[in-house]
């Protein structure tokens, strides 16, 4: 759908409501398949602002596959018409240290010939087969399940955030935060009418409250007793830690912060001291990302100076 205020392919919008796109890439690694698991074969491409790709890093890191699996940054800038770019001097990004390409839609059009022309607009998180030259998948919790499949063929720390006999119940949690609160968030900033907003916002603040309860007296959301981590805690994390931050202010989310969430924050908090998460998170690059690419949301691109209070109070 051609956005008409910018003329460029962008967002789609049912009734002034934001509707995301689905990802393209939807393969699978799998022993056996086209795609198995193997050391040093898959590459990633991320965004450090992006929630969806700080899940595959999220996995990665606590899977132990740091040294399996290797990744590039691109630059925070999200162009208007929704492209990434690649560039080593800003820091916290890379280059494209594999294919060499200076965007990402360079990346896609070699998995797919003419993505370019296609009038689609590549997306973060991307996972790349070194082997066969393209993309596997790239529907982040697609990717932070195969990651747990790899792990289980002996290439990751002996952990697992996806044990069986929960499998059912991080699903139904996925799937749960998924439209009210991981998209929620982007239904109540890109909304293009008051009804559109109004319904995003509170069904967002509604989970929200929902999950406050949930939490009581729990460490993570799936699981008998205080819980066990799993994907679940991952796919929540990466949207609550950018909601003070960003999405307050940002997507109008303004009901409540989540440090007004005790339950929530000290989710958050117990996230945050996992070991290496806290460096997983890159405050300035979450915060430039959204007040600098959404034009239409913010013109003047002025960044807002707050919040002094919070995990990320420290940043810039
Ligand atoms: N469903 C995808 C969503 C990925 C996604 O929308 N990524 C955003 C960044 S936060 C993106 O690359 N957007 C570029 C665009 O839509 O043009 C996933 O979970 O992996």
């Amino acid at each position: 759908m051609v956005d008409l205020q910018s003329g460029a392919w962008t967002k789609a919008f049912k009734d002034g409501a934001f509707v995301r796109k689905q990802s393209e890439f939807r393969d699978v690694i799998v022993e056996g398949g086209l795609f198995p698991p193997e050391d040093n074969r898959y590459h990633l491409y991320v965004s450090h602002a992006c929630p969806w790709a700080h899940r595959t890093l999220l996995a990665r890191l606590l899977l132990g596959l740091e040294k399996r699996i290797t990744y590039d940054v691109v630059d925070w800038r999200m162009e208007p018409d929704g492209s990434w770019t690649f560039n080593p001097d800003e820091p916290g990004a890379t280059a494209d240290s594999l294919n060499g390409e200076r965007s990402l839609e360079g990346v896609y059009n070699r998995a797919f010939e003419g993505w370019t022309h296609s009038g689609k607009v590549g997306t973060v998180p991307v996972l790349w087969d070194k082997q066969l030259n393209t993309i596997v998948n790239n529907e982040s919790r697609e990717i932070i399940r195969m990651f747990d499949a790899m792990a289980s063929a002996g290439l990751g720390n002996g952990s697992t955030l996806c044990p069986e006999p929960l499998k059912a119940d991080i699903d139904a949690m996925i799937d749960a935060n998924y439209e009210s609160v991981n998209n929620g968030v982007y239904k109540s900033g890109f909304a293009r009418t008051q009804s559109a907003y109004d319904s995003a916002v509170h069904a967002l603040f509604n989970r929200l409250d929902e999950l406050e309860a949930h939490m009581e007296g729990r460490h993570w959301l799936v699981g008998d007793g205080s819980g066990v981590l799993t994907e679940a805690d991952l796919c929540l994390f990466t949207t609550l830690v950018r909601f003070d931050l960003v999405y307050v202010v940002h997507f109008k989310c303004n009901l409540k912060r989540i440090i007004d969430y005790p339950n929530l924050s000290g989710f958050l908090e117990r996230m945050l001291a996992l070991p290496g998460v806290r460096d997983t998170c890159d405050w300035h690059h979450i915060k430039a990302h959204y007040f600098w690419s959404h034009e239409s949301l913010n013109p003047y691109r002025i960044i807002p100076a707050g919040p002094a209070v919070g995990p990320h109070s420290t940043a810039p």
